[in-house]
């Protein structure tokens, strides 16, 4: 649609889609439909089952995952991107001794990266938001998101963009890379779940308490393959950034998406940032822009799900360990770090993160630290802070928010990622020392923080965060429990209440951006040939057109295998764009079914135990031609990270059978020819032993909707057989044939 839409041609495009479904349209359908490809538009699409082909208006790359999407972007030969694209430098800068040095750190630590980053974006025609610009969900937000747009981004929270009504979707790299070459995406068509916020939060409850609700009735699963919108008079009296909050975490449900339905706070918010143009565009859309009447008369007719959430009834929560769903009430927390033994001290609190970055979220924070102050109270453990962008850290200073922060003794980190994904120079801590930190963030798996598995991390809203940094304790509750000042005086922190948007404007400070660049001849891409972080890609190779026959199992994992624990981050960041490299970390947080171990397994070829996955996987490779993982239940949950499925079929992987599989992962899994299979009976997960070996024969007839016929051979002897299926669809079994989806790119094009 973008910025060119005709009005009347989207009336008579959504005019059409109402007689199609014969009834009118929630406002996902509207967007999405509005974005369709030509020859996608005349059938009713249904949900889980037909694809739909959209042409997104923008894409967003963050710099760990931009490396491989602009590696991959080389190989098609394309000249520039066809659709608008920005890169964002916020995963690689380590928090340390805070902002600035800090920042300059990592310019001269990652100068390859940058070098080649800033040199692929000005070739290509892509915007370059340098480091200490912010975070890409909280720049995207602040300068691009325009409500009715569409967008995908190689970041599993890009839908944090729909706190302004835009449809963003968290994607691999290699989806961007067809999207800037021209292509249309393609996406199973969601299930929609209509969310209807009633009555408003008060008190201490927020926006992430909202979430930590939908955590609660969804769990970590209950997302996949739903967009969820959000409508009615308590979504309305929501600001963008709370909304923002919301969507952002939708990630955490496994959703393909979380929308907002654009109201006033879109129109206030972008009018407040500056954009003018952006704001009136929308404005003049909003007969377009609104649900039709019956989402309210008879919402069942539209929606595949229903939920109402009563503001009012919202209580502040806190979520984990180790699993974003685990949900407890602040009002409980205190029994439950009894009962599991956690101290009640708190080690470290920290406010950041794309989720929860925002002036309001910072201002919260700094109105409890004053009233604190005023008591002569400052935070009683180390708490860090990271401003989402230049633009909220420039207002905070002026705002005099900053100078409330330092002041109570606040270390103040540059707007970037940071110890979020493991950005953390954490020295107060012993590794291995059992230890509990509150954050802002949105995700709390076993030792992404610190690297420390013992951490135990927990999610919880801005203010109620600065209380527990005041307090100290984790079982704190700043409804109920009192403070004693060092005046002598027992108080009561007071609920803080952040204005929507910054009263004197969003500042326009854009850090160091780089538009794109206009002028390309003679632009040329940076890489340094003996870079052990970056090395230019090759092409994975074709399917031979053979069966796969008797594969061994690198690993069956047992329970939770998320995307942090088959591609670890950490100290594996650095090597992002160095395939060889990076796949040294192959599932190097896995739990091995067998054995209890963690990132190691038997070679049941020669006997040796304990041998580490990657040399394992490489051992296969060269001497069963390759191998196969088998995974649990919603296997690859988390980050979009398409290392966790490129270093796999670089390493030699030949299929992942799982119980289910998370959206994203699934689909890197296939764009890099990887089969993705599923246990048509689940339970058929549990008779696979350690020393099997398994067939998966008939793949030249590989159809979309027929099983793949696998054959399991004991070790004994004996022989089994298993239904396997798959959601690939005919043009993704061409990806597999090929190689890769990139390769048949190139295979049309020649
Ligand atoms: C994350 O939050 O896990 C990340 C790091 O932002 C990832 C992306 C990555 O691994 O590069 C994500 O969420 O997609
Ligand atoms: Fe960065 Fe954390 Fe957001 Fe991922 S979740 S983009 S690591 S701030």
């Amino acid at each position: 649609m973008g910025r060119s839409i005709d009005i009347s041609k989207a009336r008579a495009i959504l005019e059409k889609k109402r007689r199609l479904l014969g009834r009118g349209l929630s406002y996902t359908e509207k967007v999405l439909f509005l974005h369709e490809a030509k020859g996608y538009k005349k059938r009713a699409l249904i949900p889980g089952k037909d694809q739909i082909g959209l042409y997104p208006d923008r894409v967003a790359m963050q710099d760990a995952t931009a490396q491989l999407a602009m590696l991959q972007f080389m190989q098609t030969g394309m000249e520039k991107t066809q659709v608008e694209a920005t890169i964002h430098c916020d995963h690689f800068i380590m928090a340390s001794h805070g902002d600035l040095a800090d920042l300059e750190e990592a310019v001269a630590e990652n100068k390859e990266i940058y070098d080649f980053l800033s040199s692929a974006a000005a070739r290509y025609g892509i915007g370059f938001w340098g480091p200490g610009s912010g975070i890409m969900h909280q720049v995207v937000l602040e300068n691009y998101a325009v409500p009715g747009d569409l967008m995908i981004g190689s970041d599993s929270h890009t839908p944090n963009a729909g706190g302004l009504g835009m449809i963003a979707i968290g994607v691999g790299g290699a989806d961007v890379v067809e999207v800037m070459a021209g292509l249309p995406w393609e996406t199973v068509y969601p299930f929609l779940v209509g969310v209807k916020l009633i009555g408003s939060l008060t008190g201490w409850a927020s926006a992430k308490d909202v979430i930590f609700e939908m955590l609660r009735r969804f769990g970590v699963k209950g997302g996949t393959g739903r967009i969820f919108e959000y409508f009615g008079e308590g979504a309305e009296g929501l600001s963008v950034t709370q909304k923002a909050t919301i969507t952002n975490m939708g990630a955490e449900l496994g959703a393909t998406s979380s929308v907002f339905v654009y109201d006033r706070s879109m129109n206030d918010y972008l009018r407040n940032a500056g954009r003018i143009e952006d704001a009136d565009y929308a404005y003049a859309l909003r007969e377009i822009l609104k649900q039709d009447d019956v989402c309210e008369r008879g919402p069942e007719m539209v929606f595949n799900e229903l939920v109402e959430i009563d503001l009012n009834a919202i209580e502040i929560s806190h979520s984990g360990p180790f699993t974003p769903d685990r949900i407890t009430k602040v009002r409980e927390f205190n029994d439950l770090v009894s009962r599991e033994g956690w101290p009640g001290d708190i080690s470290a609190v920290l406010l950041g993160s794309c989720t929860n970055s925002s002036y309001s979220d910072l201002y919260a924070a700094a109105h409890i630290l004053e009233e604190a102050a005023g008591h002569g109270l400052k935070p009683k453990v180390p708490f860090l802070l990271s401003p989402g962008s230049a633009r909220v850290y420039e207002t905070i200073r002026r705002d005099e928010i900053l100078n409330k922060l330092i002041d109570a003794g606040a270390v103040i980190l540059t707007s970037a990622c940071g110890p979020c994904i493991g950005q953390w120079d954490r020295k107060d801590v012993r590794k291995g020392a059992l230890n509990c930190i509150f954050t802002t963030f949105n995700r709390n798996f076993k030792a992404r923080n610190d690297a420390n598995p013992e951490t135990r991390a927990f999610l919880t809203s801005p203010a109620v965060a600065a209380g527990l940094a005041v307090s100290g304790k984790t079982g704190f509750n700043p409804e109920t429990d009192t403070l004693k000042g060092a005046d002598g005086v027992e108080f009561r922190l007071s609920a803080p209440k952040p204005p929507p948007v910054p009263e004197g404007g969003l500042s326009s400070s854009k850090g160091s951006f780089i538009p794109p660049t206009k002028d390309r001849s003679g632009m040329t891409v940076r890489i340094d040939p003996g870079s052990e972080r970056i090395e230019p890609l090759r092409p994975f190779e074709r399917w031979d057109g053979r069966d796969f026959l008797d594969l061994p199992v690198l690993v069956k994992t047992r329970g939770k295998t998320t995307t942090d624990q088959i591609s670890p981050g950490g100290r594996w960041l650095r090597y992002r764009g160095h395939i060889r490299n990076i796949s040294e970390n192959l599932l190097e947080g896995a739990i091995n079914a067998y054995t209890g171990d963690t990132g190691s397994g038997t070679n049941v070829i020669t006997g040796e135990k304990g041998v580490r996955f990657a040399r394992l996987a490489r051992f296969y490779k060269e001497n069963a031609s390759g191998f196969v993982i088998i995974g649990d239940e919603n296997y690859g949950e988390g980050s979009s990270r398409e290392h966790a499925a490129m270093s796999p079929r670089f390493m030699g992987t030949k299929a992942v059978i799982a119980r289910t599989f998370a959206r994203i992962h699934e689909a890197n899994l296939k764009r890099h020819g990887i089969l993705a299979l599923t246990f048509r009976d689940r339970g058929e997960y549990d008779k696979i032993c350690e020393f099997d070996k398994i067939s998966l024969v008939g793949l030249k007839r590989l159809r979309p909707g027929r099983p793949v016929r696998g054959v399991i051979k004991r070790k004994d002897g004996s022989i089994f057989d298993l239904i396997l299926n798959h959601a690939l669809t005919r043009e993704q079994i061409d990806w597999f044939k090929a190689g890769s989806a990139l390769n048949n790119m190139d295979v049309k094009r020649r």
